[in-house]
């Protein structure tokens, strides 16, 4: 935080894509793409750096499809603290922390408020930056997301308050994952127990928005 980055150039993109699209299934590189535009334009709305917005899409999902075992191994390879729920459910929740990590060390990513907003994509975190927001909130509403309930509000929401749509997406988010954890569904077993961070974000942006 603080320092200044250093300039994020096109050439930059245009490998960290191809690297992606080898990485990555065919499925997950739409979606990656999808969220790196939809993240941009976010950007460009709420006056936040298109150029930074891109690179995190890019790269937010860039461990999202190596096995359970190796996303353990690369956390505790390298000191990365795996919480318990985050050893219940690897595939949704490590491949946030696990992305962070490769994205400064394998695709070269020096700038602190991209890695974050990567490490916290999938659950969020209190005190977030607009870029961190942004890709999250991108990561939801890209234009291949179909399942989600309230989908066209919330992607109107987007483009005008970042904050009041990151807490509904919260809400819908918790509500979805208690729904699915009280039946013995393929979901429930898919998404396993409940971040506490994902808990705390919303906590503290229910609060913050109320007060504000
Ligand atoms: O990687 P993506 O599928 O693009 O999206 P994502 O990184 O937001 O992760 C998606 C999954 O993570 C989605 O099925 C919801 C789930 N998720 C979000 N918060 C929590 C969670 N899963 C668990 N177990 N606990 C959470 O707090
Ligand atoms: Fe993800
Ligand atoms: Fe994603």
């Amino acid at each position: 935080m603080g320092t200044k980055s250093p300039e994020i150039k096109t050439a930059d993109l245009k490998k960290l894509r191809k690297m992606m699209e080898k990485e990555l299934s065919a499925k997950r590189y739409e979606h990656t793409l999808s969220v790196a535009y939809t993240a941009a334009s976010l950007a460009m709305v709420h006056g936040a750096d298109p150029d930074r917005a891109l690179i995190a899409g890019m790269l937010h999902d860039c461990a999202k499809c190596l096995s359970n075992k190796k996303l353990i191994s690369i956390c505790e390879k390298n000191d990365l603290p795996i919480s318990e729920t985050e050893r219940q459910n690897p595939a949704a929740l490590l491949h946030a922390k696990a992305g962070s990590f490769l994205a400064g060390v394998k695709y070269g990513v020096e700038d602190e408020d991209i890695l974050n907003a990567i490490r916290y994509h999938t659950t969020g975190r209190p005190g977030m930056s607009s870029l961190e927001k942004i890709l999250y909130i991108a990561d939801y509403i890209e234009p291949g997301r179909k399942h989600a309930s309230n989908l066209g509000l919330i992607r109107r929401m987007a483009y005008r308050d970042l904050d009041e749509t990151l807490l509904k997406i919260l809400e819908d988010t918790l509500s979805y994952l208690h729904s699915v954890s009280s039946h013995l569904t393929d979901a429930a077993q898919k998404n396993g127990p409940l971040d506490p961070m994902t808990q705390k974000t919303y906590e503290y942006y229910k609060t913050s928005l109320r007060k504000g």
